[in-house]
């Protein structure tokens, strides 16, 4: 496996595996290590230990400022293929040409936390990904949700700084519920409907391979002739969009804070390639105008029962990055990124975001050549006049950085449109200058309402209970009020439960939504669902009868699911090696548990990985042998997703695959 994006990297490894003479950053070889030069071997050391300086000044550096936002996050590389040529609206090569695969690298990121905080926090995630295309790349840098905090990027500065910990104590770490945010919430009512996504499931993403993705701003795609049609892009995952349940997310944040990256590390390591379908929802120009909403809204969903979403291709992420911080650490992105065929709209979220991106490089990028490091680089050849700079890694020869020159024939030289250069599309604009909003961006409530009425009642329910944890966690009373009061505006009764869970007045005026509008597709309930890489932690002890767990083993690997064997101690089990103890693994790191066998007197941690499965719905499977086990626990025999299993696992599987059940009565 290896691409035009694979080969140009490669340029730039160094194996470390290979044998090889220690020597300072000038190749001089040095016989020790280990000690610095010191005036003798208990005296102070010498200034003149060139080597001890140069190790201590390049370990001193080590750090490069982490991103204002989306700090912590992970990458992989991969490969796009198109199904059929999209020629018909965009002339972007790579969106033509389905007999090519392009290069990719996606960084998947929260967006609160910094550098080292857990993954599994209650946030938005970042699903950014890089084309390398023929033409120059091409960054889709977006979200797992649809729609954004804000309508105009000058207020970004004002959004993160409510959403980042509060700066007089810097407390919470990665997560909105604290006085600030629910503050900014109630008095930028447009972030009402982004909130709504991040209060559900959708802001606990199971794993960065069971999300979706999506631009959230509309760009537009133009085609040979010139014309437009107003776009919108989504990422559809193979495996389906599943989500934590937030008691589990929370265990998870604690007992493993490296969860999504270790999975999305693991599952490519193990040749389990995550796929995404790419899909597009277009809107002719002539219909700007159609919706009862501004299409420029980045707030807005275009419905995908009225803009239906046409699937046009597939990314495969199908190898792990070679060094953390050469690759997804200098990695950077920008919605600017485009090439001929994928332009700007107006959309004032988007406007704004085409200046930033390139300006927060120059700080944590340390200048203005970070295209030159490898993993930024096109791998179709650049030119232009730019020069000099700090980290310039290109040696430009010739006497001219200037155009037009008529020394060198004003080389490099320009390209028409007609031939692949790049000029903006002709948009007709006749306006007065205004620091204002439209109009049309004023309907903060409808489509949060939708979002609520397309909700099943289980994704109704941890909405609900979302917002009374994280409003719940305020300080501030009038904060807690104007919150509620906020929501009650999208519906009374959910205003009404959260009031009472969180010790607010149960707001009194008539003004929720009178929105009816159901979008199935913003519901995950009847998502993909599929026995593919989920996991099992099963249950055994020492005396286990290996003959037949083994048969289970075998029967989980036929249908793709990957186990765990789990036992109180490490040990053997006949040729079976159980390296998972209760007390290295729980139950929050697996969709299910077999419990084979137990050893007893049931113990504090055994327990609680069996309650801890049944609390967050998950599939149990359990032998006849351990029934009486089971009846010391929180157990209900006979729900549904507790499974008595024999000498096969058909039944197990069936209700595996479903992950959770959410009709259980706990
Ligand atoms: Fe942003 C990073 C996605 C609005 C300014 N953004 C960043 C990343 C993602 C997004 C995925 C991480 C890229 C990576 O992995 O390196 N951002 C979005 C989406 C938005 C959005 C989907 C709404 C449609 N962002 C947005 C606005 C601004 C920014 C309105 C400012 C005007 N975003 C940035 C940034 C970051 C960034 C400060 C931080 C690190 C970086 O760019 O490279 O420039």
């Amino acid at each position: 496996m290896s691409n035009e994006k694979d080969k140009q990297l490669k340029a730039h490894t160094v194996d470390t595996t290979q044998p090889a003479a220690l020597t300072t950053n000038q190749g001089l070889k040095m016989a020790e290590d280990e000690f610095s030069v010191k005036a003798g071997e208990r005296g102070p050391t010498l200034l003149e230990d060139f080597h001890f300086r140069e190790k201590m000044t390049h370990f001193d550096h080590e750090r490069i400022p982490e991103r204002i936002v989306h700090a912590r996050g992970y990458g992989a590389h991969g490969e796009f293929e198109l199904y059929e040529s999209q020629e018909k609206y965009t002339k972007a090569k790579f969106l033509n040409d389905t007999s090519k695969k392009t290069p990719v690298f996606v960084r998947f990121s929260t967006v609160q936390g910094s550098k080292g905080s857990p993954e599994t926090v209650r946030d938005g995630r970042g699903f950014a990904t890089k084309f390398y295309t023929e033409e120059g790349n091409y960054d889709l840098v977006g979200n797992n949700i649809p729609v954004f905090f804000i309508q105009d990027a000058i207020k970004f500065p004002d959004l993160v700084h409510a959403i980042k910990p509060e700066p007089h104590n810097e407390i919470p770490q990665a997560g909105t519920a604290h006085d600030t945010y629910w503050d900014f919430f109630a008095q930028n009512p447009e972030s009402t409907h982004m909130t709504m996504w991040t209060m559900s499931d959708r802001g606990i993403p199971k794993s960065f391979r069971t999300m979706e993705g999506f631009g959230v701003n509309t760009f537009r795609l133009i085609n040979k002739q010139g014309q437009s049609h107003f776009v919108k892009f989504h990422w559809k995952p193979l495996l389906g969009t599943h989500s934590l349940v937030w008691d589990e997310a929370q265990i998870i944040a604690g007992k493993n804070i490296d969860f999504n990256r270790e999975d999305l590390y693991e599952a490519i390591d193990k040749g389990d390639f995550p796929e995404w379908e790419l899909g597009i929802q277009l809107i002719k120009e002539e219909d700007e105008f159609k919706f009862d909403f501004d299409i420029l809204d980045p707030t807005k969903v275009w419905p995908e029962e009225d803009v239906p979403v046409q699937i046009i291709g597939k990314m495969t992420l199908n190898r792990n990055v070679d060094n953390v911080f050469a690759e997804t650490e200098q990695v950077m992105f920008s919605p600017a990124h485009v090439v001929p065929g994928i332009d700007f709209s107006n959309d004032p979220l988007l406007q704004g975001r085409l200046f930033s991106y390139t300006d927060t490089q120059l700080l944590r990028l340390g200048g203005p050549n970070f295209h030159q490091i490898p993993i930024n680089a096109p791998i179709c050849p650049f030119a232009n006049n730019q020069r000099d700079g700090l980290h310039q890694h290109q040696i430009h020869k010739g006497m001219t950085s200037y155009h037009n020159n008529g020394i060198n024939n004003n080389e490099p030289h320009t390209t028409p449109a007609g031939e692949g250069g790049f000029e903006p599309y002709h948009e007709r604009i006749e306006a007065h200058k205004v620091r204002a909003r439209s109009d049309s961006f004023l309907d903060h409530y409808s489509q949060a309402k939708m979002f609520l009425n397309s909700l099943s009642q289980p994704e109704r329910q941890h909405l609900t209970d979302a917002f009374s944890f994280e409003i719940g966690k305020c300080k501030l009373d009038f904060v807690k009020q104007n919150a509620v009061n906020n929501l009650n505006k999208v519906d009374k009764k959910l205003a009404e439960e959260v009031a009472l869970r969180v010790g607010a007045e149960v707001p009194t005026a008539d003004e929720e939504s009178k929105e009816t509008k159901v979008s199935k597709a913003l519901s995950t309930l009847d998502t993909i669902k599929k026995l593919d890489t989920l996991s099992v932690a099963v249950f055994v002890t020492a005396d286990s009868d290996a003959k037949q767990i083994k048969s289970y083993l075998k029967e989980l690997a036929t249908n793709k699911v990957n186990y765990k064997l789990i036992a109180d101690r490490a040990m053997k089990l006949g040729d079976l090696k159980v390296t998972e103890t209760f007390d290295t693994v729980h139950s929050t790191s697996f969709d299910g548990i077999l419990v084979a066998d137990v050893a007893e007197p049931l113990m504090p941690p055994v327990k609680d990985s069996i309650e801890a499965a049944n609390r967050h719905y998950k599939t149990i499977g359990y032998t006849q042998k351990v029934q009486s086990v089971l009846a010391q626990t929180a157990v209900k025999e006979g729900e549904p997703g507790i499974v008595l299993v024999g000498s096969d696992l058909k039944d197990y599987l069936n209700n595996l695959v479903e992950q959770r059940h959410w009709a259980r009565k706990l």
